[in-house]
């Protein structure tokens, strides 16, 4: 017969050992978007101990949609060598241009970034950001559901070497580090340069050239990137979400063995 408090057990007991694993760890992730997952997966492949949060009961961010709701994403030559690199099954619709189930994948890349020894926390919200001498030193964090009724509770705190703000367009690490200390930003202005109208040629670019260290031990990807630098968003092309995500990962993986 099945005893119900061996099954509450078996998950308290698993879920806490998980969690109490990842206190300290190389790279915390704010955000299980494209770009958070596969820098995630980069990082884990490379054997660095790598986690992401992400407030939503769902991973996958924006990708899941498609482009309005239609479920297919487009991505150019470099986002198709990722998917390729996946394993998502990809078709040619014009030069330069093809197409992927948005489904399978944003669930392949999570499956390989997992299976690759990454972990990621879902219903877990990044409400602050961590400082120690100066630098952005882990994450702070709280149960989605106590920021979603707005309860009086305190979060807890976890320590990374190196934090990688993925939460897409609102950027909330960033908006918080920024809002909560007097500081200057490896930005142009020094502040957060926002968000530009559409543009998918340059978006895609910059994406990747904006995907870098924002302020000490701090790292912008995805959307975040050109939110962050002030450079166009790019639509349902998601090529320059997977190509940042390698990117940062590449990044950190230098600095860990710099
Ligand atoms: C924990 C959080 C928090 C928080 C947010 O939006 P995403 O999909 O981000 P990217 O950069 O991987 O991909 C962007 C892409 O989806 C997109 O929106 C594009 C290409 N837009 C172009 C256009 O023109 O519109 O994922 C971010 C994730 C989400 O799952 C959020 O729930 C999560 O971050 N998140 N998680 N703590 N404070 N804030």
């Amino acid at each position: 017969m099945l005893d119900d408090t061996i099954i509450s057990k078996a998950i308290m007991d698993r879920y806490f050992k998980k969690l109490m694993e990842y206190t300290e760890m190389d790279v915390a992730i704010a955000g299980a978007g494209p770009a958070g997952i596969t820098a995630a997966y980069y990082l884990a492949k490379a054997e660095k101990k790598v986690a992401i949060f992400e407030r939503k009961l769902s991973i996958g961010g924006g990708m899941w949609g498609g482009g309005m709701m239609f479920n297919e994403i487009v991505v150019g030559e470099e986002g198709k060598r990722i998917l390729d690199e996946f394993g998502v099954r990809i078709e040619k619709y014009d030069e330069g241009y093809y197409t992927a189930d948005s489904v399978e994948a944003i669930t392949t890349i999570a499956s390989k970034a997992i299976k690759a020894g990454a972990r990621i926390f879902n219903l877990i919200s990044v409400e602050d950001i961590l400082i120690i001498d100066g630098k952005v030193g882990g994450l702070v964090l709280n149960w989605s559901a106590v920021e979603l009724a707005n309860l009086h509770v305190d979060p807890l705190t976890i320590k990374s070497k190196y934090v990688i703000e993925a939460t897409g367009h609102p950027l909330e690490v960033l908006s918080t580090l920024v809002r909560k200390n007097n500081i200057r930003l490896f930005t142009p202005s020094g502040g957060i340069e926002g968000e530009r109208s559409m543009h998918a040629d340059i978006g895609e670019r910059t994406v990747v050239e904006n995907t870098k260290e924002i302020y000490y031990n701090l790292y912008v990807a995805g959307m975040a990137a050109n939110a962050a630098f002030g450079a166009p968003r790019m639509g349902p092309i998601f090529g320059g979400m997977l190509q940042s995500g390698k990117r940062v990962a590449e990044l950190i993986i230098n600095r860990l063995e710099g």
